[in-house]
């Protein structure tokens, strides 16, 4: 579809209807239909093209920001484990570009990290990535720049979507499978920031400062628009299931900005992945707890008819948009919302005991965050500088190392790293093992232990997920020796 017949029908639609924080209602449309896409194979061929796009959040509010193929989300990537594919990306902006592909172990060249030495799309150009995905499991893909105080790029625009790669073993042992992905719009800078931590209780806080830091803040991003996929709660198709139907569903948080929280009334999720990656010990949950650039999947069994809303606990977000319906089979009635039970997220419900020592190598980060290190934003340290780091993370090839987090922050961050799984060893003063994770949010004033093999040479970055904090600082290269 061309840009501009997509706005003459967003333009054609924009006539009734409401948007986030208003009652829901039911709407039928024949696009947009969550899943079920026959389409969705796995191919060896990709093209992306990067371009600017509108979004149709509800009929009352159409956004404008850079897609690719004219949507965001965008196009699912189905992949199979060990089979060469090539992702063509034309970039049809002004800016040079990049896509990253999130959680894939693949070579510092195609990783799509202008740190770790991935060219760059140039602005009206195009560039192949060629690699052989691997491992099996729900991964993601995405823009790597830079934003800075542009809010208009990086991750805070639609440049994003799931790629799944396909195992040898696929159990598919469901009625229905959807991909949903957490996103706020329309990002700005505020010194208001809403803390939407304290629904995951309080654990120890072991890099607590024995005296705070009183300085002012800066100022950081926050958005009061949000969607599920491209669509506001109750603006785009419900979900339709019949009693006894079991429902895996994919979630990814999309966000460049906040942790997410997620809960379905009088359902519970079961866990069986995080980040792609099977989890040791299954289990079922209330809410899950989602950092920017973290997956779950979590079948559900629809076992409580009515018509629910899956969404954000937090009443602003969930009214905001940050929702979907559930509607089960001859139930007609306006969504249901109640508070789920009391809960915090916990990454070690899914592990095991420990097995085997510890490795011996080690490894250190220490972060911290200077208030208006950056003018009127926050700066934020590894080990006492900001990036770029040079000879302080060196790797043996070969060797498993254990890396622990030191938080000196007064916020969780979901840390991520390139090209590597990282196991969880340590986290709320608690051992565990059988959680392989690429992306782990370690709590405010908290400390974590993660174990991964250097086993990838090549430049390897770290960084936050949070767009804002990745740029003024919070991140690392490790290189191989
Ligand atoms: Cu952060």
């Amino acid at each position: 579809m061309q840009r501009r017949d997509f706005l003459k029908i967003a333009g054609v639609a924009a006539g009734g209807g409401y948007l986030a924080g208003q009652q829901p209602q039911m709407q039928m449309q024949s696009f947009g239909a969550p899943g079920g896409n026959p389409e969705d194979v796995a191919k060896t061929d990709f093209t992306l093209r990067i371009a600017p796009i509108t979004l149709e959040l509800a009929p009352n509010r159409v956004i404008s920001t850079i897609g690719y193929n004219g949507t965001s989300p965008g196009p699912r990537l189905r992949m199979k484990e060990g089979v060469p594919v090539t992702v063509n990306v034309i970039n049809d902006t002004d800016v040079p570009e990049l896509v990253h592909f999130h959680g894939l172990l693949i070579p510092s060249e195609v990783d799509g990290a202008e740190e770790e030495g991935s060219p760059m799309v140039p602005p009206h150009g195009k560039m192949s990535y060629k690699f052989t995905p691997t491992p099996a499991g729900t991964r993601w893909y995405h823009t790597h720049t830079m934003s800075m105080d542009d809010l208009h790029r990086g991750a805070f625009t639609g440049q994003y979507g799931f790629l799944i790669v396909e195992g040898a073993n696929n159990p598919g042992r469901y009625d229905q499978e959807h991909y949903l992905a957490t996103r706020d719009w329309e990002p700005y800078f505020s010194n208001m920031a809403m803390d939407n931590d304290d629904l995951d209780a309080p654990g120890p806080q072991p890099e607590r400062p024995a005296v705070m830091d009183t300085r002012m803040p800066g100022l950081e991003v926050m958005s009061d628009i949000y969607s599920i996929n491209d669509k506001a709660l109750g603006a785009g198709e419900p979900i339709r299931v019949k009693q006894g139907d079991r429902v895996m569903f994919h979630f990814l948080n999309a966000s460049a900005i906040e942790i997410r929280h997620l809960a379905l009334p009088g359902h519970r999720f079961n866990v069986v992945a995080l980040d792609g990656n099977p989890v040791a010990t299954p289990a079922a949950v209330d809410v899950l707890m989602l950092g920017p650039g973290e997956r779950i999947d979590a079948w559900v069994e629809m076992n409580r008819p009515g018509v629910w809303i899956l969404g954000a606990p937090e009443d602003p977000v969930r009214q905001g948009g940050l929702g979907i319906v559930i509607e089960y089979a001859n139930q007609r009635r306006t969504p249901q919302w109640t508070a789920p039970p009391k809960s915090s997220w916990d990454y070690t419900i899914f592990g095991k005991a420990p097995t085997g020592p510890a490795p011996t190598e080690k490894l250190d980060m220490v972060f911290e965050k200077v208030p208006r290190g950056a003018g009127k934003f926050n700066s934020f340290t590894v080990n006492g500088k900001s990036y770029p780091h040079d000879q302080e993370f060196v790797l043996k090839q070969g060797t498993r190392y254990r890396l622990t987090f030191h938080n000196r922050t007064d916020d969780a961050h979901p840390l991520h790293v390139h090209r590597h799984q990282l196991e969880i060893a340590e986290i709320y003063g608690k051992a565990t093992s059988g959680v392989i994770k690429d992306t782990v949010v370690v709590p405010t004033y908290g400390r974590a232990s993660v174990d991964f093999t250097a086993d990838q040479p090549g430049l390897t970055l770290f960084h936050c997920h949070i767009q804002q904090h990745m740029d003024y600082g919070f991140k690392a290269l490790l290189r191989y020796a």
